[in-house]
């Protein structure tokens, strides 16, 4: 029996920017073959032809896509300062970043991580952003060395909740009712000195199935004033030192009580088994089962694969999932991570960043937990190869419904080039074009320099900030402003945004799963901000639908295990999604 579905359409609250796009989009019915559509032309891309594929084949291949570099103009002003000189690791570990809608008006807002405190940028309706960090309670005094953070509605009252790592720090943040984070580290039970430990990624998710979201914090190496600060890794060239001069460190999994606070999990449970140095977490369910599984990836050691089996107790398939190592079977420094469906074959798959000259990774998902590395035969291996990268989005950048990939980039040693002649410190990012799920190609070359600006890149967030169906990305310049890319790709491919809203306690239905499928197209994804490297995105979904102008079916996996079916659903509109109160509502 179908239960009617109960659904809210936000268009009427995002002004013209949606409507002009739902206006271009004009009246569709399903996906049809649009080769022979015409194309609009792309507002200003300035062409500049950079490798040996010809110039009708780039400009054919990138001309849908601009982006544009819009802090000044929306008031984001950041500005992290130079490091000092030499650098030592936790002096070039940089920091993340996040969107999330603090408070609930349906615009994401904007945190940076920073020293003494992060900085909150509230959005006023994706014209604006103001400084909101003071009247929201987040300015600290005589603390540094913040890394990391994450979001999620901890306690369950609708409102996001916000947590920061750093080196021996953690602050737990409540969101009152939007109009103030109060600190509750100590109330919830985790400690404000993290145990010691030096705090990377983080993450919250419901692992056990009760609701309540769960806390992992991974962590890097064991480090303070005692350890070596400074190596020479050529003789009389002073920087940080390797993981390897530390001894790594294991993350930390936190049970939910549900009453307002969180118990660690013991360590046999499941990061006895993890390798560390941790850097990185991304979440997906990769048995089916409902239970969220997680990656780790670490520095220089085996990446985990944390699988889920219940009750709080993990088992790591790192080696046996193929995700353990990258290219020639050697481990990876992975420092940011994403799960996306880049073949569309409904299956997640991972891509990995990594040192220089080593080539980061793509993992294609063969079902089962099984991955093969296919970082080469797509191109990415060779496209990666001189950059050293950090944060790790998938985005759809020109809404054709193929996951194209974002990697920010930026070396660990300022005086890289001293190290190897090859090697640069500031690095651009890379926009990578998802061919078909075949190959990718670089597309920064050939757009705007203001995009291929050089930089310490460090954390990394998609989100659309303002509202119009193309995705934007924040990116951490770890010496300098803080970068918005406002997507600005003329297309008249379709769009769906999901915001999908759960039973309480898990009201921003973290772990749920959704699967649109129109004709032969299949579209996955799974809510879980948490990616990139040390960062959290836009929790809402967000897929290119190409020429779909509907969805015929799309199936809602909710984390509580109900499903929900909806049909005939209609393409370039931001849609949240209720989940329905009573259980088989299909
Ligand atoms: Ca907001
Ligand atoms: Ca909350
Ligand atoms: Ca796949
Ligand atoms: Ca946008």
């Amino acid at each position: 029996m179908m239960k009617k579905a109960r659904i809210r359409f936000l268009i009427p609250r995002l002004g013209a920017a949606v409507c002009s796009l739902v206006c271009i989009a004009g009246i569709v019915a399903g996906c049809e073959d649009r080769s022979a559509k015409p194309e609009l032309e792309a507002a200003s891309p300035k062409l500049v032809v950079a490798t040996k594929k010809s110039a009708a084949e780039i400009n054919s291949e990138s001309r849908q896509v601009v982006f544009e570099d819009v802090v000044q103009k929306v008031n984001l002003t950041h500005i992290w300062p130079q490091q000092p000189r030499p650098m030592r690791t936790n002096e070039a570990f940089g920091c993340g970043c996040a969107a999330f809608d603090f408070d609930g008006d349906g615009w994401q807002d904007i945190l940076l991580v920073a020293d003494p405190h992060p900085v909150l940028y509230r959005n006023l309706e994706g014209v604006k952003f103001r400084d909101v960090t003071e009247s929201m309670g987040l300015i600290r005094t005589g603390t540094d060395d913040w890394t990391g953070c994450a979001v999620g509605d901890y306690d369950g009252d609708g409102w996001m909740d916000l947590l920061l790592t750093g080196l021996h720090r953690l602050a737990l943040y409540r969101n009152l009712a939007g109009q103030r984070f109060e600190e509750t580290t100590v109330l919830a039970g985790l400690d404000p000195g993290n145990h010691n430990h030096w705090g990377a990624s983080a993450a919250f998710m419901d692992l056990d199935r009760d609701g309540w979201l769960d806390l992992v914090v991974v962590n890097y190496v064991v480090f303070g004033p005692e350890s070596k600060q400074y190596c020479e890794m050529r003789p009389g060239v002073k920087s940080g030192c390797p993981p390897k001069e530390y001894l790594p460190d294991k993350g930390e999994i936190w049970h939910n009580t549900g009453r307002g606070g969180f118990e660690l999990v013991p360590h046999e449970q499941g990061m006895e088994s993890t390798n560390g140095p941790g850097l990185v977490l991304a979440f997906a369910d990769l048995d089916d089962d409902g239970r969220m599984d997680f990656y780790i990836g670490n520095d220089g050691e085996n990446a985990d694969l944390l699988h889920n089996l219940g009750g709080m107790n993990f088992a790591n398939h790192g080696v046996s999932s193929g995700l353990a190592f990258g290219r020639e079977l050697s481990a990876m420094a992975a420092m940011g991570a994403d799960w996306g469906d880049f073949d569309r074959d409904g299956r997640l798959d991972l891509a990995v960043s990594n040192f220089d000259w080593f080539g980061f990774a793509l993992f294609r998902n063969q079902g089962s937990s099984s991955f093969t590395d296919v970082t080469a035969p797509t191109g990415v291996e060779r496209i990666t190869l001189s950059r050293l990268g950090f944060g790790t989005n998938w985005m759809d950048f020109d809404n054709d419904g193929w996951p194209d990939l974002a990697f920010v980039n930026g070396h660990v040693y300022e005086n890289a080039s001293e190290i190897d002649s090859r090697s640069t410190y500031r690095q651009p990012i890379l926009l990578l074009r998802n061919l078909k799920g075949k190959k990718f190609i670089d597309l920064v070359p050939n757009l705007s320099s203001d995009v291929g600006r050089l930089m310490v890149g460090r954390g990394s967030a998609t989100l659309d900030f303002d509202n119009d169906g193309r995705l934007d990305l924040i990116v951490v310049d770890y010496e300098g402003p803080v970068c918005l890319l406002q997507n600005r790709s003329q297309t008249n491919n379709h769009w769906l945004k999901l915001d999908l809203r759960g039973a309480a306690p898990n009201r921003f239905a973290y772990g749920a799963r959704a699967v649109g499928k129109s004709a032969e197209q299949v579209w996955i994804s799974e809510v879980s901000p948490a990616s990139s490297y040390l960062s959290s995105k836009d929790p809402r979904i967000h897929w290119g639908l190409g020429s779909c102008g509907k969805l015929e079916t799309l199936t809602i996996r909710w984390p509580s295990g109900r499903e929900q079916v909806l049909r005939d659903v209609v393409a370039d509109q931001i849609l949240t999604v209720l989940e329905p109160d009573s259980p088989s509502s299909d």
